[in-house]
């Protein structure tokens, strides 16, 4: 029998963890955390939610030529909208984006927030500087939303997670113009005495494999001591991303280590996304108790392995 997935973590921590944290970045601020990695020809960025010290976050850009040694640009590249729609629903800040490729296009789901609570918004971007945004794509008490790199039957396709009745699941809709979503079917939901008991959402966006789409998504448990975020993965059909294939009973990555365990919020690990590198290895991007941000890596090989032992 294996054992060894359930025992420790799947992914394996960057030695010089975090990556980043409040003593790079070139502007006074709260914490840094969560951030969406693209990789672009041999360029690294990654879009960094910083909480400023008014307490409300925004994003701003951090640059790499190896997705490890990262430098942060002097100014925030995108601040809560002042006007408009998005300056209505952007007042309490702007959260935990995720940056999907498709069809060429730099596309940014995002929660905004408000006193109307957390709504998912919709950006594009072509320097990860400007912003062009598009749309306010869902209603109140929704977020981690995210695209997936290819439309499917013409679609684009999106995990969000909508809180239902108390019990918020992830969920897929699609999309002819990347403004108007509907066909909204539930994934999955969070599993009673399981890690993922109390709380889950996407993290990053979905990866392509021969086996289905591979979403790593973050799952919470909650403990007397409070909540504990974990990351875990499942794998889903290629045509309808509803149908799961495979979701293990362990999770892959645990907080452990004391920039996991302490800071703003303790014991988090939150995913924005991943970059596939050309040796089959994936990089992880995580943020780590909402006070830095952190890299894993793991063989996609080894992910699906794992993730295939939790066939259903
Ligand atoms: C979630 C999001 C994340 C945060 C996490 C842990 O609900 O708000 O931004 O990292 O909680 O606090």
């Amino acid at each position: 029998m294996k054992i060894s997935s359930s025992r420790k973590d799947l992914l394996h921590r960057y030695e010089g963890n975090p990556v980043l944290s409040l003593d790079d970045i070139p502007f006074r601020c709260n914490t840094v955390f969560n951030g969406a990695p693209v990789k672009r020809g041999n360029d690294y960025y990654l879009v960094l939610r910083v909480e400023g010290l008014q307490g409300y976050s925004y994003f701003a850009l951090a640059r790499s030529k190896d997705g490890f040694n990262f430098k942060v640009d002097e100014k925030p590249v995108m601040l809560p909208a002042k006007s408009g729609v998005f300056g209505k629903y952007e007042a309490r800040g702007v959260e935990d984006p995720r940056i999907t490729e498709v069809e060429g296009e730099y596309i940014m789901l995002y929660t905004a927030y408000s006193e109307y609570g957390a709504r998912i918004a919709l950006a594009k971007t072509e320097d990860f500087v400007n912003y062009e945004r598009i749309a306010v794509v869902s209603e109140p008490n929704n977020k981690d939303g995210l695209l997936f790199p290819e439309k499917i039957n013409g679609e684009y396709v999106r995990f969000d997670r909508p809180i239902g009745e108390g019990i918020g699941s992830i969920w897929v809709s699609y999309s002819k113009n990347l403004v108007d979503w509907g066909k909204s079917n539930r994934v999955i939901s969070p599993r009673a005495g399981y890690w993922d008991s109390y709380r889950i959402g996407a993290s990053v966006p979905p990866i392509k494999t021969e086996h289905g789409w591979l979403e790593i998504y973050h799952g919470v448990k909650m403990t007397s001591a409070g909540p504990i975020y974990r990351a875990g993965t499942v794998l889903l059909d290629l045509e309808d991303p509803s149908k799961v294939i495979a979701r293990p009973a362990s999770s892959v990555l645990s907080p452990r280590k004391n920039y996991e365990r302490i800071g703003d919020v303790g014991n988090v690990i939150f995913a924005c996304g991943g970059i596939i590198e050309d040796d089959g290895r994936v990089k992880i991007y995580y943020g780590a108790a909402d006070t830095c941000i952190c890299v894993a890596t793991v063989s996609m090989s080894e992910l699906i392995e794992f993730t295939l032992e939790g066939k259903v």
